[in-house]
Order: structure tokens, then C-alpha cells, then sequence
């Protein structure tokens, strides 16, 4: 039997649940989230999406070439998003140059390390990355501004249904090696880790008070 995305997310409940429901989205969801919270969030977050944007390129130097338009799209996407987080940290006068702090280093070095990896587990991993967002951001349902903006870039139609084609690649990599039980361990692994990590990068900007971090103003 071949691994599949579904499977992971079935035999992992908890972790997966803690990677895509957590205080930060709540409280933007009602509103009380802080500015520093939320500035860390988005000042880290977009230091997150340059690394990511190397993890997205590196998975397509593995990838089959017919799964070479989705990965595309993904890309042009993050030319977008690089730019409006640019714009939203303009508008909140945030230093963009500031350091990354320890999670934001951690999952850096993951993503990293991800290019070592055979395709399927670089296509698992970029699923999971993706749907943690998709979902962490829909499941509190519609939110106020100005978080509805930001809930509405990882939560719309499109980016759901990009986050389908890339639960469909990933089984795809996955099914083409069922008998491998070292790949399946490895993109076990690697879906974990996403997990573990996500959670991780909500806590840091969730425990971010003035005194915590330098990199506002
Ligand atoms: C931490 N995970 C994190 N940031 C993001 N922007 C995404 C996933 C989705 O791209």
C-alpha cells in the first residue's frame, strides 16, 4: 500500500491539529490579537516565504516534468506574495531586515535539508507546508479587518484548490515506490516535522511582547 497525504494527516490527528488551530488565529479571528504578535508574525512569516520560495525551486529540479505547471503556478504566486508582504509591512512601517528569530531558523534549516530528499518526500512536505496555511487560516471562519485580508490569501478557492494539486502530485512520488518503506518513513518524518514546526512558528509569534523582540520599529 502506497503512503498517502490523507493517510498522514488520519494516523497524525493531534499534530496536525496543533500545526492548523492555535490562539494566534483565534485571536485574530476575534480581534484581540496584539500588534506586536501580529507584527512578529508577519515580519517572520515573510522571512519564512524567501527560504520557501528556494524550497519550491529546489522541489521542481526533482519533479517530473508533467508536474512542472502547478509547481510554476506555485511560483509566479510567491512573486505576488513576496511583493504584498512588502506592501503590508510598508503600510505598518516594519523593518523587513530584521533577524529571523530561533523557529523561523529551525524551519529554514529544514527546508534546507529537504533538498537532500527524494521528490516524494520534497512534494509531502511542500503539501503540508501549504495546507497548514489553507486550513489554519479558513478553519476559524470569516475574521475581521484587518486579519480577513490575510485569512483570505492562504483561504480562497484558488489556493485550495493549488493545495489539491499538490496533495495529488505528492501521491503521485508517493504510489511510485509503495514497496519503499524507507521513503514512506522519511515522508512521515518529514510531515511531522511541518507539524512540529508550524505549531512552533505560531507559539513564537503568539509569545512576542515589546520586550521580546527588537526587530518592530
Ligand atoms: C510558517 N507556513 C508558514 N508560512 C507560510 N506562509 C506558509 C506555511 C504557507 O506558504
Amino acid at each position: 500500500m502506497p503512503l498517502t497525504c490523507q493517510s498522514l494527516i488520519q494516523a497524525y490527528p493531534q499534530a496536525w491539529q496543533d500545526a492548523t488551530i492555535h490562539p494566534f488565529l483565534a485571536a485574530c479571528k476575534s480581534g484581540s490579537i496584539q500588534p506586536q504578535q501580529f507584527n512578529t508574525w508577519l515580519v517572520q512569516d515573510y522571512l519564512f516565504v524567501n527560504e520557501f520560495t528556494r524550497l519550491v525551486a529546489g522541489v521542481l529540479t526533482v519533479a517530473p516534468a508533467h508536474h512542472f505547471d502547478v509547481l510554476l503556478s506555485g511560483m509566479a504566486a510567491l512573486k505576488d506574495e513576496l511583493e504584498w508582504f512588502r506592501a503590508k509591512a510598508a503600510e505598518r512601517n516594519l523593518n523587513l531586515s530584521s533577524p529571523a528569530q530561533p523557529t523561523c531558523v529551525e524551519y529554514w534549516r529544514f527546508m534546507n535539508g529537504l533538498a537532500a530528499s527524494q521528490y516524494a518526500v520534497q512534494a509531502t512536505a511542500l503539501w503540508a507546508i501549504e495546507l497548514a496555511y489553507n486550513q489554519g487560516w479558513q478553519l476559524p471562519g470569516s475574521m475581521p479587518a484587518p486579519y480577513a485580508e490575510f485569512a483570505d490569501r492562504w483561504g480562497n478557492s484558488g489556493f485550495t484548490e493549488y493545495v489539491r494539486q499538490l496533495e495529488q502530485q505528492a501521491n503521485e512520488g508517493l504510489a511510485r515506490s509503495p514497496d519503499d518503506l524507507q521513503l514512506q518513513v522519511h515522508a512521515r518524518d518529514a510531515f511531522l516535522a511541518v507539524a512540529r514546526l508550524e505549531q512552533g512558528f505560531w507559539q513564537m509569534a503568539f509569545n512576542s511582547t515589546n520586550s521580546t523582540d527588537s526587530s518592530l520599529e
